[in-house]
């Protein structure tokens, strides 16, 4: 590259993550598509997001809904085929919107031609491919656990030795120490950056450089040295977003993978606030409040130390986790405002924010039974609680609250039959509200969750203070209130919230207060039509901007 580094575009973007297996389907055969996700483009184009992320669409058995891929260069026939993802590439770049694909570097699918060649000898040129250990008289060689249960390692008689496995049987991890691995890799990404795709996201990236000899999954000796070789082989001939999914980033490691010199990935998702409502020493299952001065605190340290460092993804929602209006709003009787405010807080930060499909509509948690439950995750951890002597209702409790599937049903777009999703039956329930959380009721409505989010995507496209700006906690220990100040130049930004259900008492900062004389100031956006002078009503929150 010559010259001055070009302005990194997704730095004035949000990004829209599609699930696609719940998103539209358009053959009634109760799975999203290709082809039901270009049939909604418009929509998208609409809110005014500039890529979409979708969760894997290559070949895969669908052990975990596609997280195990049996053929990275070509797309399951349950979402369609190449030429559907080439069409969606085109509609998509019409309306300006990228393609970010899914990538699965860290396992592939047991039914990958890579892994069936494996396992037949020793001596075939794909064993290296995986990781192999002998047992110890009979027992696997060390005590570590997959991330859904079980035992990291899966014996193959064949073989006589054991694979090893961070996530379920069907996903053996690839061996990243073997070059030939690392070859295959970039030559199948760069095929699919001539394909014209825009981004990339990468599955648990920090856990590509595992040691289970030392036991080591996350954050491995070797991890930066293979991302940066991954980056100047692929990444870096093209104009891409690159995101690395990092349950294991901290503030220390962060701006190595996001440093401005774009040597490895342009962002991570971290996680630390993501475990906040968790016990300390528990599992996610294991529930507690959350602490909202800790949550402050946290999006705090990575807002400043991230600053001019490297960036910050910013999100509340995925595929693996609850719906946040569930979480930590209230999706009852201030559903659309707690909606809203949890969106505000959210946007007004530094970082590429992404929204989760339905986050954008205030969509909420599920309770199905347990026939319906779907998700792997969910399914291994009732079998080990409850032969662990959980109570049933205990472990119910857990899921309505933390399974993924509360994510994954159906997007709800109408109050038609199956919310508008499928014409067959939809493979995951569709959550019952859907006739009164629904897109068609939502986005000729300006009071909407939806309207809301279309003016903080525009926000961010608007005001460069939104990227750029830099960040101040401000009522810091106040159990009630989250508020930040940007500032970029000679211009403010209040963002602030109430983030309970009660009233507090409280008064506008005089350098935002727009009674004043002074000109410059105005609202950006607000959940209530006006303010109560001396009070935040419940969930009340919004955005002053001030030029001095
Ligand atoms: O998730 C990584 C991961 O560690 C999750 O399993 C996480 O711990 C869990 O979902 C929390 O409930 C990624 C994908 O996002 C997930 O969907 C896949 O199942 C997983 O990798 C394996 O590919
Ligand atoms: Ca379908």
């Amino acid at each position: 590259m010559e010259g001055e580094r070009k302005q990194d575009w997704w730095k004035n973007t949000v990004v829209y993550q599609i699930y696609p297996r719940s998103f539209q389907d358009s053959n009634g055969d109760g799975i999203g598509d290709l082809p039901g996700i270009v049939s909604r483009l418009d929509y998208l184009k609409e809110l005014g997001i500039g890529a979409v992320w979708l969760s894997p669409v290559c070949r895969s058995p669908q052990a975990d809904n596609g997280y195990d891929i049996s053929d990275y260069q070509d797309i399951d026939p349950l979402f369609g085929t190449l030429g559907d993802m080439d069409t969606l590439i085109k509609e998509a770049e019409k309306r300006g919107i990228r393609i970010i694909l899914d990538l699965v570097l860290n396992h592939s699918s047991n039914q990958h031609p890579w892994f069936l060649e494996a396992k037949k000898s020793k001596e075939n040129p794909y064993h290296d491919y995986y990781i192999w250990r002998d047992g110890k008289e009979g027992c696997p060689p060390n005590d570590m656990r997959g991330v859904f249960g079980g035992s990291a390692w899966e014996w193959v008689p064949e073989i006589g030795q054991y694979y090893f496995h961070q996530f379920t049987v069907e996903q053996p991890d690839l061996n990243w120490e073997n070059p030939r691995v690392r070859e295959d890799i970039y030559k199948m990404i760069n095929w699919w950056m001539d394909r014209g795709i825009g981004g990339f996201r990468l599955d648990v990236l920090d856990q590509i450089a595992k040691e289970p000899d030392k036991k080591i999954t996350r954050n491995g000796p070797m991890l930066h040295t293979y991302i940066k070789e991954l980056s100047s082989r692929t990444f870096q001939r093209g104009d891409l977003i690159t995101v690395g999914e990092a349950w294991g980033a901290t503030i220390e490691n962060a701006p190595v993978y996001s440093n401005p010199d774009g040597s490895e990935v342009s962002m991570v998702f971290q996680f630390e606030h993501i475990n906040l409502d968790q016990q300390p020493d528990g599992e996610k299952w294991d529930l507690a409040p959350l602490d909202l001065v800790k949550l402050k605190a946290i999006l705090e340290k990575w807002q400043k130390g991230l600053y001019q460092k490297g960036w910050n993804s910013l999100f509340w929602d995925n595929h693996d986790l609850p719906r946040i209006v569930s979480r930590w709003g209230n999706d009852k009787e201030y559903r659309t405002e707690s909606a809203k405010m949890l969106a505000t807080i959210l946007h007004g930060m530094q970082g590429t924010p992404y929204i989760y499909q339905g986050e954008e509509l205030g969509m909420t948690n599920v309770k199905l039974s347990m026939e319906q439950y779907q998700d792997v995750e969910t399914l291994n951890m009732y079998k080990e609680r409850k032969e662990r002597g959980y109570s049933t209702e205990s472990i119910m409790q857990s899921l309505y609250a933390k399974s993924r599937d509360n994510a994954r049903t159906p997007m709800q777009w109408d109050d038609s039959e199956n919310a508008g999703f499928t014409a067959g039956t939809p493979w995951l329930p569709v959550n019952p509200n859907y006739i009164e959380i629904n897109a068609a009721s939502q986005t000729g409505d300006p009071d909407s969750v939806f309207s809301y989010y279309k003016t903080l995507v525009g926000l961010r496209k608007e005001y460069e203070i939104l990227a750029e700006g830099d960040f101040q906690l401000i009522y810091r220990e106040d159990p009630d209130i989250f508020a930040y100040v940007r500032t970029l130049g000679n211009q403010k930004l209040l963002v602030l919230a109430n983030f309970h259900g009660t009233k507090v008492p409280f008064t506008v900062p005089a350098e935002f207060d727009s009674q004043g004389e002074k000109g410059g100031i105005r609202t950006l956006i607000r959940n209530y039509p006006d303010r109560e002078p001396g009070i935040l009503r419940p969930y009340e929150a919004f955005m002053i901007f001030a030029e001095l």
